[in-house]
């Protein structure tokens, strides 16, 4: 009688063939490196669906969100009334490159709930918010140099990556190859809650500061909070030296209180990004602020900024129904169960 050896059969988990799969056609085998889990270890979770609180991996295995998708799932997953929103949106027709009013709601609930916003433009994510936000600044005060903070995290705009946090700072890399050094001469990157080395910067470049910009409380090095004095005092410095504070509320905004930062520490910024919990989890975003300001955009004024998909009606729809949605009672349970985690 012959016996065949017997051979365990060890199966591979479905995220694991998935990860394989994806490396060998994305790089990395994701298409946002803070997904890749390099520095927490092991294979990152394909993800089928989610509800709630709850994700669901390819393999069947639930897990508890804490993530939320990096910002902005404040409703939970797959919330009723914005998924009703997005079909309601979706039915009626994808892309139209032309203007709606659900864009217009948009934009009023958003300067409804951050006073210092008088005028909103939707983009589609939080690197083009910035990005554009910068543009504007430089075009509006003629300037071309602007300050960012070390550990401060504004998305992957060239002249924005330096020194900066989330991916770039796990992965520890200072800048990024790619980002030239004409593209990076005129960002000046100072140490974050360290108002006289802002001082001391504009000291040393008169008239040169287009911004500043700030996480409005820094949450891309871990969470850090301003200092008490660090927003006001960027306040008056920029004031007294005629450039513009930009307020980066993408990770705040909408999230941290029904007025993001600013409803917490009431430093009005020039101009403001959002992102995240205003898109509804679909690509959304918007930068906005002083009328005088926002109106040098094209077609009003002379710097250029666009986008075929900006306003998307079903991007508008999910953000416009999470931002409805998001009342006090979903702040006062954020911040309890922040508490009972922290
Ligand atoms: N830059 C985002 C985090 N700050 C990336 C989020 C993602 O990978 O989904």
């Amino acid at each position: 009688m012959s016996s065949s050896p017997r051979v365990s059969q060890v199966s591979v988990p479905v995220s694991a063939q998935l990860f394989e799969r994806a490396a060998a056609v994305i790089p990395g085998g994701v298409n946002s490196p803070v997904r890749a889990f390099n520095s927490v270890g092991g294979t990152p979770r394909f993800i089928a669906s989610a509800r709630g609180c709850t994700l669901t991996d390819a393999d069947g295995n639930d897990y508890v969100d804490l993530v939320c998708s990096w910002g902005p799932m404040i409703l939970g997953h797959a919330h009723p009334a914005v998924v009703e929103a997005v079909q309601r949106a979706a039915t009626g027709g994808l892309s139209f490159g032309a203007p709606t009013e659900a864009e217009i709601e948009l934009a009023e609930a958003i300067a409804g709930r951050v006073a210092p916003v008088e005028r909103v433009r939707l983009v589609n994510s939080g690197t083009e918010a910035t990005m554009s936000a910068v543009r504007l600044a430089r075009g509006f005060t003629g300037r071309t140099k602007i300050v960012k903070f070390s550990g401060c995290y504004h998305g992957h705009v060239d002249a924005l990556l330096a020194d900066a946090g989330s991916g770039v700072a796990t992965l520890g890399l200072p800048t990024s190859p790619g980002v030239t050094g004409a593209q990076a001469a005129d960002t000046l990157v100072l140490p974050y809650n360290d108002l006289e080395a802002v001082a001391a910067a504009f000291a040393a470049h008169p008239g040169e500061i287009a911004c500043v910009i700030t996480e409005a409380a820094a949450g891309n090095m871990g969470a850090v909070a301003p200092v008490p004095g660090f927003n006001e005092g960027l306040r008056r410095l920029t004031t007294e030296h005629g450039a513009l504070l930009i307020m980066d509320e993408v990770m705040t905004g909408f999230r941290v209180s029904h007025s993001g930062w600013f409803g917490i520490d009431g430093v009005a910024g020039d101009l403001y990004t959002f992102g995240k919990v205003m898109s509804g989890g679909l690509p959304a975003a918007a930068f906005g602020g002083r009328a005088d300001i926002m109106n040098h955009l094209a077609p009003l004024g002379p710097v250029y900024q666009a986008g075929t998909l900006s306003g998307n009606p079903v991007a508008v729809a999910a953000g416009l129904a999470t931002l409805r949605a998001a009342d006090e009672s979903v702040y006062a349970t954020l911040n309890k169960n922040s508490e009972r985690l922290g």
